[in-house]
C-alpha cells in the first residue's frame, strides 16, 4: 500500500513535467491554484481520473485556457479562450491548471508602425504577439471592422526573416513561430513591406483568396489600428 502511494506520487510529478513540457513548448506559462475554480461559465464538462489527466486535456485542447478540477467528484470543466481573463472565485476541493495568456488589448486610432509600438510600450507593453492558431482566432474574433491592424512583427533587419520586435527582457527578438500569412503574403511589395499587420482579405473569386484576416507584410509608414499586449 505504501509503494502503491509512492509510485502514484512519482505519477504526478512525472505529469507536471510533462505538462509543464508541452506549455513551454506553447511559450506561454502557467500555474496550478488550489480551491480555486474559474467563472463565470460556460465550459466544458469531462469527468476525468486526475488532475493530471484534466490538465492535459486543457492543454491538447486548442482554444482551453484554464482547467478545473473536483477533487472528489471527479469532474473536469475546461474553460474556453473567450474567459480566460475572468477571476477566479474560491471554492473548496478544487483545482486549477490556469494558462496565463497575455491581454491582449486592440486600440482603433491610427498610427504607424513605430508609433504603435511606442504607443503600446508607455502603455506598459509592446505590440502584440501571437504564439498559437486559437491565439490567433482569439484576437481575430476582437478586431472590428478595420482593414488592417499592426503587430508586433518585421524583417527590417534581415529581408524575409520575421521576428518579435521586443519580446522580452531576456530575449529582444524572438524568431515568428508558427506564421499565419494570408494568400501570397508575405509579398514585399514594391520592396518595401516589412512590418506585421492583420489584413482583412476578401474573397474575389480566385483560387490564391480567403474571405477574413490573415496576416501580411506591410509599409511600415502607413497608419494603421493596432493592438498591444501585457
Ligand atoms: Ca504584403
Amino acid at each position: 500500500m505504501e509503494k502503491k502511494t509512492v509510485m502514484c506520487v512519482l505519477c504526478i510529478i512525472y505529469t507536471t513535467n510533462t505538462i509543464l513540457n508541452s506549455f513551454e513548448l506553447r511559450q506561454q506559462s502557467y500555474e496550478i491554484e488550489i480551491n480555486t475554480k474559474f467563472v463565470p461559465l460556460p465550459t466544458t464538462k469531462i469527468v476525468e481520473t486526475s488532475f493530471g489527466a484534466c490538465a492535459s486535456s486543457c492543454l491538447s485542447n486548442g482554444v482551453c485556457c484554464a482547467a478545473s478540477y473536483h477533487i472528489s467528484s471527479k469532474e473536469c470543466y475546461l474553460v474556453g479562450t473567450d474567459y480566460c481573463y475572468n477571476k477566479t472565485e474560491i471554492k473548496s476541493d478544487w483545482k486549477i491548471l490556469r494558462i496565463k495568456l497575455l491581454q491582449k488589448e486592440y486600440f482603433e486610432m491610427k498610427k504607424t508602425w513605430n508609433e504603435a509600438k511606442e504607443f503600446c510600450e508607455t502603455w506598459g507593453g509592446r505590440l502584440a504577439t501571437v504564439s498559437s492558431i486559437s491565439e490567433n482566432e482569439y484576437m481575430i474574433r476582437r478586431l472590428g471592422d478595420a482593414t488592417s491592424i499592426w503587430l508586433g512583427g518585421t524583417d527590417l533587419k534581415s529581408e524575409g526573416t520575421w521576428v518579435w520586435n521586443n519580446y522580452s527582457q531576456e530575449e529582444t527578438e524572438k524568431l515568428i513561430q508558427p506564421t499565419f500569412w494570408g494568400p501570397n503574403q508575405p509579398n514585399n511589395y514594391y520592396q518595401d513591406q516589412h512590418c506585421l499587420a492583420f489584413f482583412k482579405f476578401y474573397n474575389d473569386g480566385s483560387v490564391w483568396t480567403l474571405d477574413g484576416y490573415a496576416w501580411d507584410d506591410e509599409q511600415c509608414h502607413l497608419q494603421f489600428q493596432f493592438m498591444c499586449e501585457k
